[in-house]
Order: structure tokens, then C-alpha cells, then sequence
């Protein structure tokens, strides 16, 4: 049996905070076509592909930006985007900001089926940036002030396979792959909004892009699956956020890579079936692994230094100044 589905990332350029819901979900469905064209069996668009990226801003009362919030999915401003996909037979994957009934916030992405059922929903884990109001940020990164974060890594099974989702900062940790991979996640899908520009640390900010495609070619490689990287890129309300959204093989190699920073869709066969290559070789488990090994990995959250190691700060050298 072969497990063979075409893929399609769908890049979304930038999103101003006064575009309205409507023409949103207009570009979201004129990538479905795009992808349809093509032959997709799934499209994949990024992390909170319904808005501007508004963790930006800060603000006083955090229910002024509940109008960013969706408190059902489908809801009749996407239900045109489910209609079409069933229409066109394609799955689809989107990340949105999620208000439930009972007033929790979370930043999550659906899985979608060919039907407009929803397989699988995900609420990002790892949650980046700052809780409290930073004005001296040439823009903030609030996501920990505006969500609270999701407590599970789970996978659905879709396509014949195994099918992992995660949110933007989740991709820079090698446990969100591999608490996906102990699951046999074979294809992970990841939607990001990430800003060139990193204040704390600006040093970082020319290597934003290289960064980017490390964790997901580790993550796939270290896993043995595919990664589906997803942005949404381009020039948000003076903020640039990265593109070159990816599709990744568990080779560990990029398959197909977006060159702009507008909405834009590239694609590529993902044949399911390769991940044993890595799972059953290098990187079998069951045979290689040592958890036992590996247990400060769930006990512990910082750095513990052992005691009896003397480590030399800079301040050291000279206590004085
Ligand atoms: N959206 C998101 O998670 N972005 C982060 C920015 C990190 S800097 C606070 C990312 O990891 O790309």
C-alpha cells in the first residue's frame, strides 16, 4: 500500500489589523483554489491565519481585542472556506485565536477534512514573549499575556497516517517533536508568525531565517517525518515577520520552500510511507533509545548546574565594575 498525498504550505503575506474577516477568508480560499489546481489533498496555512498577528499590542483591558478571538469554528465569517474545501475535496489546516464559551483564551489550529470535519484541534503549548507590558519594545510579543497555553502534544490519524500539529514557538523545542514522534507522528504541521526582529537579543535577527528551517529539519530528520513549516510573512503593521515557508522531508531536507513574502502556495508529494526509512533505521526507538537516561527531561525545567562544578561569570574577573 502506498500512503501518497500532495501537500500544499499556504503562505499568507501580512495581515493589517483593519483587514476585515471577509477578504481574509477570500485569500485563504484563493489558496485553496491554488492548491486544488495543483492536485492538494491538504493545504496548510499558518498560526492565527484569521488576524494580524495582535500580541503586538498591548492593552489595558485584554477583552478590547476579543473581536480577534473566534468562539466557534466553523463561524458563519469561515463557514465559506469550509464550504469551498468540501467542494474542492481538499483538507485543510488553520490556526486562529480561540475564546471558548466559558472565557479561556488559547492559540489553536484545526485539522479539517476533506468533508469540513474537524479531525483534530491543537492549543500551542509553548507559549514565547512576555506576560506583562514592555513599552521599551520597538513592538511586544504578548501571546503569554493574551493565551494561556495547551497541556498536550497529541496526534490524529488522517490520510492513512499519523498526523501531529504544533504552533510556531513549539518548532524551536526538540520535545514537541519527539513527544510527537513517540506517538509515530509521521507529518507535522506547523503554522508560525515570526518577527525578524528579536528585542531582547537583535544579534539574532540576521539568522532568523536560518534558525527557522534548523529546528524543522532537526525536528523532521531527529523523527523520521515530514514538517510542514507555514508562515504568515511579510510587513504586519511595520513589524516584518519571516516567510520561507517550508515543506520538509524526514531526509531532513526542504522540499519545497516559498521565495516571497505574500500569500503564495508551493507544494510537494509527501510520501508517508519514507518516515520508516529514519523510524526503522537510525532512528528506531524501540531499539536505540535510553529514557532512563533521559529523566531530567520531564523532571526538571531549568538549568541545574551539578554541585562541585565552579563556573566563572564575567561579572567575576572584575567584582568592581
Ligand atoms: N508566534 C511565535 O510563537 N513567534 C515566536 C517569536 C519568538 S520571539 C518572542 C517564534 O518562536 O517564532
Amino acid at each position: 500500500m502506498t500512503r501518497i498525498l500532495k501537500v500544499g504550505a499556504a503562505q499568507l503575506g501580512p495581515i493589517q489589523r483593519d483587514d476585515n474577516r471577509k477578504e481574509i477568508v477570500e485569500r485563504l480560499i484563493a489558496l485553496l483554489h491554488k492548491g486544488s489546481a495543483v492536485s492538494c489533498d491538504l493545504v496548510v496555512f499558518p498560526e492565527l491565519a484569521l488576524t494580524t498577528f495582535f500580541p503586538r499590542w498591548w492593552s489595558e483591558d485584554i477583552s478590547d481585542f476579543d473581536h480577534f478571538f473566534e468562539t466557534e469554528m466553523p463561524n458563519p465569517e469561515v463557514q465559506p472556506l469550509f464550504d469551498e474545501a468540501k467542494k474542492l475535496g481538499v483538507s485543510f489546516h488553520l490556526g486562529y485565536a480561540e475564546m471558548t464559551s466559558d472565557g479561556h483564551r488559547y492559540n489553536t489550529a484545526i485539522l479539517a477534512s476533506k468533508n469540513g470535519d474537524i479531525l483534530g484541534k491543537y492549543r500551542k503549548v509553548h507559549l514565547p514573549g512576555h506576560e506583562e507590558n514592555e513599552p521599551w519594545r520597538t513592538f511586544q510579543h504578548l501571546e503569554r499575556y493574551y493565551f494561556e497555553p495547551g497541556n498536550e502534544l497529541k496526534v490524529f490519524g488522517a490520510f492513512d497516517g499519523v498526523l501531529g500539529m504544533a504552533i510556531c514557538n513549539d518548532r524551536r523545542w526538540p520535545e514537541t517533536y519527539r513527544v510527537l514522534g513517540l506517538q509515530g507522528c509521521e507529518l507535522a504541521l506547523i503554522g508560525y508568525n515570526t518577527p525578524v526582529h528579536y528585542p531582547p537579543d537583535p544579534s539574532q535577527d540576521v539568522l532568523a531565517g536560518f534558525h527557522n528551517h534548523l529546528v524543522m529539519q532537526s525536528g523532521a530528520y531527529q523523527n523520521g517525518m515530514w514538517v510542514v513549516g507555514v508562515a504568515k510573512a511579510g510587513n504586519e503593521e511595520g513589524c516584518d515577520l519571516l516567510g520561507e515557508s517550508s515543506i520538509i522531508a524526514p531526509s531532513g531536507e526542504i522540499v519545497a520552500q516559498c521565495s516571497t513574502v505574500e500569500d503564495e502556495l508551493v507544494s510537494a508529494v509527501v510520501d508517508l510511507d519514507m518516515c520508516a526509512n529514519y523510524k526503522e533505521t537510525l532512528f528506531d526507538f524501540d531499539r536505540y533509545r535510553r529514557p532512563e537516561v533521559y529523566k531530567s527531561i520531564t523532571s526538571q525545567v531549568g538549568v541545574e548546574i551539578p554541585e562541585g562544578i565552579e563556573v566563572r561569570k564575567e561579572d567575576d574577573e572584575n567584582p568592581e565594575g
